[in-house]
């Protein structure tokens, strides 16, 4: 394998996923708080006012919160060097509005960075990652105010200037270039204001999507420039969910269309991050999509300023893209289009596809003139069975290995083809709740979480055969 000695491994999580603990310490409800379970065929309900009785998942989710040390001992015996979490906004700044944190909501990240540290482990670290304060949804509806930058300076430069020295690896938003498709108005942009209904019916506007997304990119530099005048030794980097695809056919028409859809979904966005600017397609797109961006004297400065240090995103899954009738389609959670003939599904008809995040991290490699990547989620998401043999609990999941094995190789080529990539944090490395879906069901980790998606399960962690396999295979990489 092709892998340096200094290459990240290890897990990545999001707090509204894994943590838990939804009001514990004064903290305030987020976005996801306010979230229902569904599943493949029932979309997620989201409700302005909590119902009696039904079921948050995020209220327990992995209840990381009580489990920091057992966990953070389990990814250090893997062989884990990073761990990818994110901050829960609303732990630190209940309303978002507060000008100091809560010592509870800072004793409790102090505590997961100094037992990470212990262990030898880099904590990678997502500002936000699909979560926000609710009360700035009640207030703003969210990402749609220019004031969030502020709330969001306030919060991100708290958490800069508290564990600068001992955080190094930072993302500001998670996959928020999901911000230009209409499922990203409940997860990233959170225009949600006295919403009550499922994740796919929320009446927002392009412009509403794009202008708030603009004010993301904002918030984002304002951060990046932040860290870099202050703290010269952190690196910060985007994060973007890759809606990577292709064309169906080699029509041309084909061809065109998937050109159109990786700009919108993946440039549009990335371009902003790493290059400082709106690419030059962007004009003819805001036109035909009807949006005017709120730009204010300095915008363009401090897009230009706050560029990334590193390039960080998510990989599961290609689609293709067709204009002609009759395709059969196929699932995702961001990304839909047309099967591929050649790749096989998981049960939620993501296609999997290995050589693709070679061909991907090429092409990000050429795009961005030998950038630091990181891939930052990867995952196979399945039904697990937990089985008692001679008294002993296990999970026989070799389809999670097989995954892992074929993406890690096509990792080490593209490492020899010359990308400079810096990490590999698996999405869950612990069982945690899909953001797509809200279940539990929908299975990631190397280790196995307890709870189920009718409330029961007690949370004990147990070891899946694709532990020990992914402990080998860092192992080896290490030589
Ligand atoms: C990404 C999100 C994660 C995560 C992952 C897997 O889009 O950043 O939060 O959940 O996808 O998706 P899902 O949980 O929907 O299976």
């Amino acid at each position: 394998m092709a892998f340096p000695k200094t290459f990240l491994w290890g897990g990545a999580t999001a707090a509204n996923q894994y943590e838990g603990g939804w009001n514990e310490g004064g903290k305030g409800a987020s976005v996801p708080d306010h979230m229902r379970g569904g599943d493949v065929n029932t979309p997620r309900q989201i409700d302005a006012d909590f119902v009696p009785g039904a079921l948050y998942p995020s209220w327990v989710a992995s209840d990381f919160y009580h489990h920091v040390d057992e966990d953070i001992a389990l990814f250090a015996e893997m062989g884990w060097n990073v761990f990818r979490m994110s901050i829960n906004w609303s732990r630190l700044f209940p309303t978002g509005m507060e000008d100091k944190p809560l010592e509870a909501g800072v004793a409790f990240y102090d505590h997961v960075f100094d037992c990470c540290i212990a262990h030898g482990i880099e904590p990678l670290v997502t500002l936000s990652h699909y979560e926000l304060p609710y009360a700035l949804v009640e207030k703003y509806n969210a990402w749609e105010s220019r004031a969030l930058i502020d709330h969001f300076f306030t919060y991100a430069k708290f958490c800069l200037d508290r564990w600068h020295d001992k955080v190094k690896y930072w993302l500001t938003f998670n996959e928020n270039n999901s911000g230009v498709l209409e499922m990203g108005a409940a997860l990233s942009l959170s225009l949600i204001k006295d919403y009550s209904g499922t994740v796919f019916e929320i009446p927002t506007t392009a412009q509403q999507r794009f202008n708030a997304l603009h004010y993301q990119f904002l918030a984002s530099a304002r951060i990046v420039s932040y860290a870099h005048e202050n703290y010269p030794g952190v690196m910060m980097g985007n994060m973007d969910g890759f809606m990577a695809s292709y064309a169906n056919t080699c029509d041309p028409a084909d061809v065109l269309l998937n050109q159109e859809r990786m700009r919108e979904n993946n440039w549009y966005s990335s371009d902003v991050y790493v290059r400082g600017h709106y690419p030059q397609f962007a004009k003819r797109l805001w036109k035909e999509r009807g949006v005017v961006l709120d730009w204010q004297p300095g915008d363009k400065e401090l897009l230009e300023a706050g560029t990334v240090d590193f390039y960080s995103f998510s990989y599961y899954q290609t689609a293709t893209h067709t204009t002609h009738d009759n395709a059969e389609m196929t699932g995702g959670n961001l990304l839909f289009g047309a099967k591929n003939p050649y790749l096989k599904a998981t049960d939620w008809g993501w296609q999997i596809d290995p050589t693709g995040l070679r061909i991907f991290l090429n092409e990000l490699t050429d795009r961005y003139d030998g950038l630091p990547l990181m891939v930052v989620e990867n995952g196979l998401g399945a039904f697990d069975e937990l089985v008692v043999e001679d008294g002993v609990e296990r999970v026989h999941d070799p389809y999670r290995t097989d995954y892992l094995k074929q993406h890690v190789a096509a990792m080490s080529e593209a490492i020899e083809d010359g990308c400079n990539l810096l990490g590999y944090t698996w999405w869950g490395g612990i069982d945690l709740v899909s953001a797509s879906t809200g279940e539990y069901a929908k299975r990631y980790g190397f280790i196995y979480v307890d709870y189920h998606d009718d409330g029961t399960g007690d949370g004990h962690r147990v070891r899946k055969d694709s532990f020990y396999d992914y402990q080998r295979i860092i192992a080896e990489s290490r030589g």
